[in-house]
């Protein structure tokens, strides 16, 4: 058995934060699908009850432990392997801000929007897409006018700050229906140098599901 199992589905952004950073540290790790759809598995009471109380995913098996949300997860992975983890206490608050601040209010309204427009039925309001599309561009742009300063979150390394972040970003933009790195100039240039990370891989390769049935 594989030291990792990462119950995750290759549409969610939050599970690919970790399936990324399982790839990037070169874990050996295998997924386990969690019928998010049309089976709605993160609903039923088993899985409340066995897997996650919170019905969601990511959700990390290691050995005994069981470990939710994908922040509590990327620190957990980064102090197992010592690689993407913020170094001393002031590193440590800022990469916990901007993936609060990432879970929140980044891909926590990307996440969403991409839903009602890919995948609910019927599809969102329109008013609520273009409330969270407004939500979504003025968050970018704090990011973006992050990463005009510096190549990564943090500074000139990568950490588990980034990850967090590129969550939804690897995403196609037709699934989204606009283009985020021609509105936020520095996002696009810093996805290119966390692809280039060895061991990375995109959210429909690294995790079943995809493409959904019709
Ligand atoms: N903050 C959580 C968010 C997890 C989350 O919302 N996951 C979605 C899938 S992308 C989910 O399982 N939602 C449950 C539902 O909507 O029933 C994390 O980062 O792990």
């Amino acid at each position: 058995m594989a030291n990792y199992q990462l119950y995750c589905f290759a549409q969610s952004g939050n599970a690919y934060r970790v399936a990324l950073m399982l790839n990037l540290i070169g874990a050996d790790w295998t997924p386990i699908w969690v019928d998010f759809f049309a089976g709605g598995v993160q609903r039923t009471p088993q899985f409340r009850t066995d897997i996650n109380e919170m019905g969601e995913a990511p959700v990390l098996v290691h050995g005994k432990k069981k470990l939710t949300q994908s922040g509590v997860i990327l620190s957990y992975l980064a102090r197992q392997s010592g690689k993407f983890a913020p170094r001393g206490e002031d590193e440590e608050n800022e990469a916990l801000r901007w993936i609060l601040f990432d879970n929140q209010k980044v891909n926590g309204y990307l996440g969403p929007f991409r839903f009602l427009k890919l995948f609910a039925k019927p599809p969102g309001e329109p008013a609520v897409l273009a409330f969270l599309k407004g939500r979504i561009d003025g968050n970018l742009a704090i990011v973006n006018k992050r990463l005009e300063k510096a190549p990564f979150i943090l500074g000139s390394r990568p950490t588990i700050a980034d990850i967090s972040l590129v969550g939804y970003l690897y995403y196609p933009p037709e699934e989204f229906g606009f283009e985020i790195r021609k509105v936020h100039p520095a996002i696009g240039p810093w996805l290119d140098r966390i692809k280039a990370l060895p061991g990375w891989g995109h959210p429909y390769d690294l995790m079943p599901g995809h493409p959904l049935p019709n």
